[in-house]
């Protein structure tokens, strides 16, 4: 790429950049030149390699304690539709794909004051037991946060306890925005930003990886998406424990924000932008199930080498009306990855070629 605008020479010359100059990027690089740039960064990463994985997402409850003005999947106990699983349901589920070689687990909930610690460690004890094998991304920050206030433990303790069990990393979610004034008026009774940050710098300190996330396409300006992202770099800096960046398309269906969405172009924007800004966090997502299969397919031009995985059944952004299907069979995602021009690369929940495929 022969480019003259400075931020983005300074990309090339594989700089860091910062706030500033992101800002610049954002504002006033044309929709190219940012996307080229991008793509260079994630092609010396990666050449043309693009991950996925072989996943199944378990939620075991919506009942949830917050009410997140974005969110469509919680619901109050007794609510119409509100559901919590028995450790036997979940042991149902995961034996409903047990043919399946299922590589990763990714395990989320509601922040139901109902359930107790032993329902936790129950819950993941189960799914080891059925996949000996498999990763077990589970619990946010935010789950973390709350079965800490509510039993008095230390985050320490929760996830020695949890890993004891079986989990492997944590999950990015909860991270919303950082910027305090939209937390107060998006989610007020959520972690704040520090909490979020500490819990995930205590599992990094304790070997435990993580991903990060922002939700985007709401009400936040480019200034707070920045400061996110830095936010993220600094402690990814001192720690190195965060695996992924997925920028979260805000789905606007059925939830009261009355926001209408991230579109095309600031999709491939901020998954440029992340890509360049977060040059010390090695993988970035183009998160199908949000921003749907063509944006995913385009999102590997723009910075963007894993695609997520199969999923079945995808419940929080399809609560908030997204219209993308609920899950993929294996063969539909490498052929979406291969029809944009990429080398499907299989991967675990720690970015490594599956066991199961290094030894065939
Ligand atoms: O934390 C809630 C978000 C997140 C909406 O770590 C919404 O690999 C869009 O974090 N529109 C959960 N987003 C999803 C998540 C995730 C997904 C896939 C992979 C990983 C990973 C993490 O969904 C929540 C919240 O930020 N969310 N409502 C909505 N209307
Ligand atoms: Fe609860 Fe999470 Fe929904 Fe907020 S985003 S209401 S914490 S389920």
């Amino acid at each position: 790429m022969n480019s003259s605008y400075p931020v983005i020479k300074k990309v090339l010359d594989s700089k860091r950049i910062n706030r500033e100059e992101a800002l610049e990027l954002a504002f006033s690089a044309s929709i190219h030149d940012l996307g080229q740039a991008a793509h260079d960064v994630r092609t010396r990463l990666y050449g043309d390699k693009a991950f996925f994985v072989y996943n199944q997402h378990l939620n075991f409850t919506n009942i949830c304690a917050n009410a997140c003005r974005f969110c469509a999947f919680s619901k109050k106990n007794g609510q119409e539709g509100a559901f919590t699983m028995s450790i036997a349901q979940v042991e149902d589920a995961v034996r409903s794909r047990i043919t399946e070689p299922i590589d990763e687990i990714h395990v989320v909930g509601g922040l139901n004051p109902e359930l107790e610690y032993g329902y936790y460690l129950d819950m993941l004890k189960a799914v080891r037991r059925l996949r000996p094998d498999a990763g077990i991304k589970a619990f946010t920050a935010v789950e973390i946060a709350f079965l800490a206030d509510k039993y008095g433990y230390s985050v320490e303790k929760i996830l020695a306890d949890f890993a004891g069990a079986g989990l492997d990393a944590l999950p990015g979610g909860g991270a919303e925005v950082f910027s305090p004034e939209l937390r107060q008026k998006l989610c007020p009774e959520k972690v704040s930003a520090q909490r979020w940050l500490d819990i995930h710098e205590t599992a990094h300190k304790m070997s435990i990886p993580t991903n990060c996330t922002l939700l985007f396409g709401h009400v936040e300006t480019w200034e707070d998406r920045i400061d996110h992202l830095l936010a993220l770099r600094e402690l990814q800096d001192r720690t190195g424990g965060f695996l992924c960046f997925i920028p979260l398309a805000y789905q606007p269906g059925h939830n009261d924000l009355k926001a209408t969405g991230p579109d095309g172009i600031d999709f491939f924007k901020m998954t440029a932008v992340s890509r360049i800004v977060l040059d010390n966090i090695p993988h970035i997502k183009a998160y199908w199930a949000f921003s749907g299969i063509k944006a995913a397919q385009l999102g590997l031009w723009f910075g963007a080498d894993d695609f997520d995985g199969t999923i079945v059944e995808e419940k929080i952004g399809h609560a908030a009306g997204a219209d993308t299907p609920k899950g993929l069979t294996i063969e539909r995602l490498k052929a979406c990855i291969k029809a944009a021009g990429f080398d499907p690369g299989q991967r675990d929940s720690f970015f490594q070629r599956p066991l199961r495929l290094r030894i065939s």
